[in-house]
Parts: C-alpha cells; structure tokens; sequence
C-alpha cells in the first residue's frame, strides 16, 4: 500500500487530550451543561431530570472514552493474551452510579448536579436498569467484568445488544403479567456504536467445494452484525474495558424500493425485519420452531461476530509475523454455559474454510483457546438442539461438529478399549455429542457380531409385531439397537423370514454440553458442591477420560457494587472501624472485622445502619404495594428466579404455618412465640412456566390475607415486591436481616445472592446446596441457620410421600398442592421435597426468632456474616480464572 506524503498520519489514531481533567464539581458541571447543550437528546427550553440524567451520563461517558482508548492502544501496542467472556446475558443495571463510584468521583458528581439544582441521587434513579440477563447467570458476568477492570486484566465480554430486555413484572389480580422492557427508549448513553466495526453473518445455504478442494458456505440469507462498545471502568485504575455487545441489520442497505413504490410495503421491508428481529428480546419463547430457530440465531449470530472479531483483532496486532499457532498464546475464550458453544465450530471454520488451515491445525488450536462453565446440573436445563434445525441453519457447521464428534469416539474407543463391547457401545451412546445418530460405518463395524448370531437377530426383528414396533420406538432399548446390525439376544429362536430393522425416529440432537467438554481445556462448576456433582455425576464418564480439565471457580460478587456502593452507611463503618479502606480492593481485610464483634458501639453503629437501610425499603414497599410494614420488624427476604427448585413454595407454606399457629394463640402467646417479620418475596417466572406463576400467585393471595388481619396486625407481614431487579436489589439486600437460599440440595449450582447477603451482614437460613456450603464454612455454623436434606441423601427420599391441602383466596391450589402429594399428573410427588424438607424447616425458623430476640447476639452474627463474606469477592474468583483457565496476566497501564 502506498501513502499519501502530505498526510503520513492517514489511517492512524489521532488522541484528542484534554486540556485539565475534569474531576472537580465546578469542571463537573461545566461538562454536565456542555453535554446538556452540544449532545441534545431533549428539548433545550428546561433541565428536567431525564435531560440532568443524560448529561450526566454524557460527561461520565467523556473520561470512560479516554480511559478505553487508553486501555485499548496499550493492549494494541504490547499485544498481551486477552480473555474474552462469551455469554448470552449480561445483566449490568444501571451504569452511572457504579461508573462514578469507580471514578472515585461521586462527591464531585453530587457536588456539581446540586449546582445545577439536582441531587445525585434523583439523577441515578432517571437510568433505566440495562437487563440483558435473565438472573444469576447473567449477574455474574457483569460482575466478572467489574473484576477483570479492576484488576487490570486484559479482557472483554461479548453479547448481544437485545432492544427489549427481561421483561417487566406487573403483579395484578390474576398474578404476574409480561410487559415488554423497552429500555433503550430513552437512547443509552453508555454505548458507542462502531459504525466501522461490523460482519457478515449467514445462515441457511449450502457447503460448495472450491476449485482448492477447500469447503466454502454458501449463507441463504446474510445480515450483518454491529459492534455496540459498553466501557467497563475498572475500580481507582485507569483500566477501562470493553463490552461489545452487536446489534443485527439487513447486511446492505439496499432498500427493496421498487416493491415499496408497488405498495408491498410489508415485502420491501421484510428482510430488514428479519435481521433486526434477532436481537430484539432476551430469550425468545421457543416453544415454536420459530421461536428455537430464532434462539439459534441468535447464539451464531454472538459466536460469528464475536469469532470474527476476535481473529480480526489477533491478524492486526500479529502484523507481519502472523503465526496461526500462535492464537491460543493471545487469545482465550471463555463459554458462559454451552449457550455460545457454536463458537467451537466456528472458530474452526473460520480457520479452516477462510484462512486455510489443516483440520488438525484448527482443531489443535481450538482446544487450547476454549474453555466452558457449567452453571446447572438440571437435566432438562442442558441444551441440546435439533439436528435438523442446526443442518438447515447452519449446515457447514453441522459437519464440523460430525467431525468433532468422530474425534470424540475415537479417543472413546482407545479409552475403553474393544475387549468389551458393550461397554463401550454403552460409553460411545452417552457420551457422543450426537444423540440417537447412527455410527460411521467403521465404527459400526466394531460392533458387527459373528455371522452365526445374525440369523437370530433377524428373527428376533421380524418377531415383534407392528403395533409394539412403533411403541418401541420410544424406548431406550430401540436406539440401543439401532446401530447395532446384529443382536445376540438368546430369547429369540424362531425362524421367521428376514425382515429390515426398523430406523430409529428418535430425534437426532445435538449435545451442547458434551461438544463443550470434548473441545474445551478446562470446564468448570461453579461452587465446590456442584463442581464434585459435574465430576461425579452429570460428566463423570468425561472425568474419568479427561480429570485434568475438571476445574472448580466458586462464583463471587463485585464488592464495590455489593457493599460499597449500595451500602455507603454500611460501608463507611467497615472502613471507620478497619482504619482503611483497603478492603474495598482486598476483602481479605473484612476478616479483621471479627475482632469487634462484640463491641457495643460498633453494634449500635451496625444496627444504625441497617435500620436506615430497612427505611428505604418501607418506602420501596409502600409505593410498589400499598401495604405499610413497620421497620421495627425482622426483614426476612427471598429474591431470587421464581423456580419449584428454589422453593419459594416452602418459604411460603411456612408463612402459612406461622400464620394458622398465631391465629390459634392468645395475643400474649403469639407476642411471646413470634418476633415480628415483614416476610419478603422478589423475582420472576418464567413466561410460560405456569407452575412458578402459581406460586406468584398464591404468594400474593397469603399476602391479602395475612396482611388485612387485624389480629396479626404488624407481628408478620407478607409482601411480593414487583419487578424485582439488580437495582431493587441494591436496596432490599442492604435491608435484609434473614435471607433464604433454600434450594433442593443438589439441585442450585451456586447462588450469588447469598454472597451479596451474607457480605452485607444479612443472616442466611438455607440448606447445604451451591455456594451455602462455603459461606457456612466462612462465617461458621453458629451464624448460619442450616436445615434440610443433604445432596446425597435425596434420592432415596423422593420416593417418600407428603401431605397437605388448602385454599387462599378465590383461588383453588390443588395444582400447586398436587405437586407435593403427587396426585394425578404430578408423577414426581414432591420431586423437590418441599414436605419432606417442611419439619426442619419449621424447626430453624424458630431458632431464627429465638436468636433474633437476642439483638446483640444477632447483630454479632451479622457482622460476622460480613467478616466471613471475603471469599465472595469476584476479585478473587477473576484471579482464580485469569490463572488456572485463560493463563492471563494483569497488565496494567503504565
Ligand atoms: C444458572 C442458568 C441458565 N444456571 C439457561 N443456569 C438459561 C440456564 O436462558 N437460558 O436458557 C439461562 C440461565 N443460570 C445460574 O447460574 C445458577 O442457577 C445459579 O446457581 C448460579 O449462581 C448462576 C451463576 O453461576
């Protein structure tokens, strides 16, 4: 390439510098009128709130620039190994109270907003929650990417820009109503759009082969993918990453104008439609095909764009000395759960099909850059797609994954050998990533029984009739046969003409999780419990093939948007007691806390601070509600996903018990039992999960009752706060004095909110599931309320029965109730062993009251909980991942 003479810059990057940083109030709120001038998204004539928000967010978007482009021309200019975190949800809340903070900058924000006649905290509430994430999964990786900024790891994440995200929560009377979430109505000042950074994505069309005996694809249908850049300000470090999230258009912009002028309005728009619909919502209902087929369009659409842009990235900085080996020594990917595992295929195709590389080349490199975490162990949540569809979808791919999956049987087959083989046939069934697939014929062949034995087999065919052979098609013992051209089964002599063996109609599926283990270097649970149960139970076979990819990261939270942030009374305790500030960045440091547990004033100080929390929440609730609870009450709280697993049903049908118990007592017995709870619940169901909007229901059905009864009067509250969200639960968490986390054991992989709990000094009661475990373990069992059946213990007890019956309100819950009997249609009777789990239940909840009767004692329990929290600290799980995953060194600016 040739250059202009008169312009040697072309081409390259021109900073703009600032002629004195803006970081007092008075050069603050110069910036916040400049923005509310020069970037107008409102009408000039006032400086309402929306208008002081968006300023504000405007000129804390200014530094967050020059620290990204700071960031980013270092990590050009040493060209470290980068990590990048594919994950379908990133559930960030909102951004400018947090980005303030990391700035070190709040006093000064709040300073210059009161210039211009707003408080901060009026301004933070204007910003719309960014809920691109479903629940913990999603919580997680934005609170990954905290980490990572802060602690100086080169890192970005990749996602999609949904325009509707988790859907708002309305309660009325018929229980929780779907409203869409339009969060971007308002424009979203923290993203920049990268006009020039975009790519092609294709779906449907055909494999060729070229004229190099190379396979090309051939896409039916092209869009294109365009970088939408979140930065993520890292913790008093200039350290500012990336979020890229992309965002789906028709892939040119011609416009089909001559079906427009001919009034098919509808056509001429159609493939814009098409294009764009791919990221308008968080997780499409895929009851349909096409809801599935717009869900898988969505996961290619992440892993081709992200892929592309990551290979693109590592080609520029390699420059002239472009070594394909060289890929996993710069770049790391990281698989949040198997929703971005189509970027195993891709990242082979792309080095294969585009930049030429031999299949092992590809898949050599591939295993080195991948890596996968497991975040449940519920079978039915183990994504598995159709064959069918992904060969319409994306048929080059399909191949790639056939290929995969014969290097997977290969490496079975010298595992296990062929001495037996049934055993092998067995392992080779279940761990294949293909499900219900014939084998290649040379697999086949291996177990193609001696001549002798095909006779009987035929007969053995031949023999079923034609009814029982289309019922077998179903079972186990058809697939089982499928493959297996010869049987051996000694039952059969009958000599019957020879008849074909029927096809198996089993659904041929693609296992997400199984082409996740077989292509990454490491896979990983999320707690110690559930990291032992992906060993041991879900990928065992893969575990004892391969041990040394079996990791386990216990999940952690950003303690600066968890306690530091949320918490500020909180907060500025630990620091005044602790003479440092210091654990804000080392929460090793929370530790030294327990040395004061006992101290009367630092108690009365705790208790201040919690009681100016829970005021907050009074207000929260009489607006949200109507209903007015009393402060002086315990704050006994259970936010989470509304799930039968999670057992809110639990939760309440204790309420129900204390309830019909005070009812039965005189008011001094009841006073003398019960300490006053304000009991409340958060969080949402799923769409079309109607036993969890039951539970929603009849949730709020306990609370008309127990709440309008006088007698009951402020000694127990019931309150379902609607539209639970990260930023709800920046207040309610701070409140709360118990908090429940009482999943069926074995069945919650982690849990993040027990973490946010215990580290802002909030009791937990809770069963020895996810991460329970270890927080017991940390802040010791004397402050911690355990109760329950343990993980290996629960099978044995699900065949076990319970009872109950009963009616709230107008409405009949024998569905709900049915589910723990096991009455017609409910063949798993109380699957979750919510009866079985009831009496220990019952019996913790009132050590619950006996020690909250003790405040000192409890208010030692709760500043224990906080001590104990350091080892939640996503601080520490980043360390953890950056070494023993993505091998990643911090790289500071200098
Ligand atoms: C978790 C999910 C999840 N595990 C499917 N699995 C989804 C599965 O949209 N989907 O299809 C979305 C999310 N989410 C949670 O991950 C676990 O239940 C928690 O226990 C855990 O703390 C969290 C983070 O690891």
């Amino acid at each position: 390439e040739t250059k202009d003479a008169a312009s040697p810059n072309e081409g390259m990057r021109i900073p703009f510098v600032l002629n004195s940083p803006v970081n007092d109030p008075a050069s603050i709120a110069s910036s916040i009128k400049y923005h509310a001038e020069f970037t107008p998204s409102f009408s000039p004539e006032c400086f309402g709130l929306p208008k002081a928000y968006v300023a504000t967010a405007e000129s804390v978007r200014d530094a967050l620039i020059i620290n990204w482009n700071a960031t980013n021309d270092y990590y050009e200019k040493t060209n470290v190994k980068q990590a990048y975190y594919l994950s379908m949800e990133f559930l960030q809340g909102r951004a400018l109270s947090n980005a303030v903070g990391n700035l070190e900058l709040t006093g000064a924000y709040a300073e210059a907003l009161k210039k211009l006649g707003h408080s901060l905290e009026d301004v933070v509430k204007q910003e719309p929650d960014a809920a691109l994430g479903n629940g913990g999964l999603g919580r997680l990786a934005s609170c990954f990417l905290d980490s990572l900024a802060t602690l100086n790891y080169p890192a970005w994440g990749y996602g999609l820009r949904y325009k509707y995200g988790l859907f708002q929560q309305h309660i009325t009377k018929d229980g929780q109503e779907e409203v869409a979430e339009s969060w971007l109505e308002m424009g979203n000042p923290w993203e920049i759009v990268r006009h020039d950074v975009s790519y092609p994505v294709k779906f449907y069309g055909k494999v060729v082969v070229g004229s190099d005996g190379a396979k090309h694809w051939i896409g039916g249908e092209n869009i294109k993918a365009v970088a939408y850049d979140v930065p993520i300000p890292g913790y008093k470090t200039k350290t500012t990453i990336n979020l890229r999230l992309w965002s789906t258009k028709v892939s040119s912009q011609d416009f089909d104008l001559q079906s427009f002028n001919s009034g098919h309005h509808a056509k001429a728009n159609e493939a814009h439609a098409n294009a764009e619909k791919i990221c308008y919502i968080l997780y499409p209902g895929d009851e349909s095909l096409e809801g599935k087929t717009l869900r898988l369009k969505q996961q290619y659409t992440l892993c081709s764009a992200s892929l592309q842009d990551i290979i693109a990235r590592f080609e520029r900085r390699s420059g002239k000395s472009l070594n394909w080996e060289e890929f996993p020594k710069k770049v790391a990917v990281q698989m949040n759960d198997t929703h971005p595992t189509l970027c195993i295929p891709e990242l082979l195709r792309i080095l294969m099909d585009v930049k030429g590389l031999s299949w092992k080349e590809a898949w050599n490199i591939t295993k080195k850059t991948v890596a996968y975490t497991n975040h449940t162990v519920l079978p039915e949540a183990l994504e598995k797609w159709s064959l069918d569809l992904m060969q319409k979808l994306l048929p080059r791919h399909v191949e790639i994954i056939e290929s995969i999956d014969e290097e997977l049987i290969q490496t079975i087959i010298s595992e296990y050998g062929t001495a037996d083989l049934d055993l092998l046939q067995k392992k080779l069934k279940e761990m294949r990533i293909l499900e219900n697939l014939d084998f290649s014929p040379s697999v086949a062949q291996l177990f193609v029984k001696p001549k002798k034995a095909k006779s009987k087999k035929k007969v053995l065919v031949a023999d079923v009739p034609k009814s029982e052979e289309v019922e077998s098609e179903d079972q186990e013992s058809t697939d089982e046969e499928s493959t297996d051209e010869e049987s051996t089964d000694e039952e059969s002599s009958d000599e019957k003409p020879e008849k074909k063996e029927p096809k198996s109609t089993l659904p041929k599926l693609v296992r997400m999780a199984n082409l996740c283990v077989a292509a990454g270097h490491a896979v990983n649970g999320v707690a110690a419990i559930h990291s032992e149960i992906v060993k041991d139970e879900v990928f065992n076979d893969f575990y004892k093939m391969w041990p040394e990819k079996f990791q386990n990261k216990t999940n952690g939270v950003t303690p600066r948007r968890w306690l530091t942030f949320c918490n500020p009374d909180l907060s500025e305790i630990i620091t005044k007691w602790l003479g440092t500030d210091d654990w804000i960045l080392d929460t090793e440091k929370l530790g030294e806390l327990r040395k004061f547990a006992d101290n009367e004033d630092l108690q009365a100080e705790w208790r201040a601070a919690k009681l100016s929390n829970k005021l907050k929440v009074v207000s929260l609730i009489k607006e949200r509600t109507g209903y007015v609870v009393s402060p002086d009450a315990m704050f006994d709280v259970q936010v989470k996903r509304i799930h039968e697993y999670k057992r809110q049903l639990l939760n309440i049908l204790g309420i129900v018990y204390r309830y019909k118990k005070m009812k039965e007592m005189s008011a001094e017995e009841r006073k003398a039992k019960f300490v006053p709870r304000v009991c409340i619940f958060g969080g949402k169901a799923f769409a079309t999960y109607v036993q969890a909007k039951r539970i929603v229901k009849f949730i709020t059905d306990v609370a008309a009752t127990v709440n309008n009864d006088p007698e009951i009067g402020d000694l127990l509250k019931v309150i379902f706060v609607p539209d639970y969200n990260v930023s709800v639960a920046e207040l309610l968490i701070p409140a709360s004095e118990l908090s429940q986390h009482i999943s069926t054991a074995g069945m919650e992989a982690s849990g993040t909110s027990n973490m946010k709990f215990s580290m802002n000094g909030c009791v937990l009661i809770g069963t020895l599931d996810g991460a329970n475990v270890e927080i017991r373990e940390e802040v010791g069992e004397d402050n911690f309320f355990l109760f329950g059946a343990r993980a290996e213990e629960i099978s044995g007890l699900r065949k076990e029965r319970a009872k109950g019956s009963g009616v709230f309100g107008s409405y009949n819950y024998s569905d709900l109730i049915g589910s723990l009997e096991g009455n017609e249609g409910f063949g798993r009777a109380d699957y979750f062993l919510v009866g079985k789990d009831f009496p220990s239940y019952i019996e913790s909840q009132a050590e619950v009251d006996e020690a909250y009767r003790d405040q000192k004692k409890w208010t030692r329990m709760s500043i224990l909980n906080t001590a104990g929290s350091y080892k939640f600290s996503s601080d520490r799980t980043i360390h953890e991942y950056a070494k023993e995953i993505w091998n990643i060194e911090p790289a500071p600016l200098p």
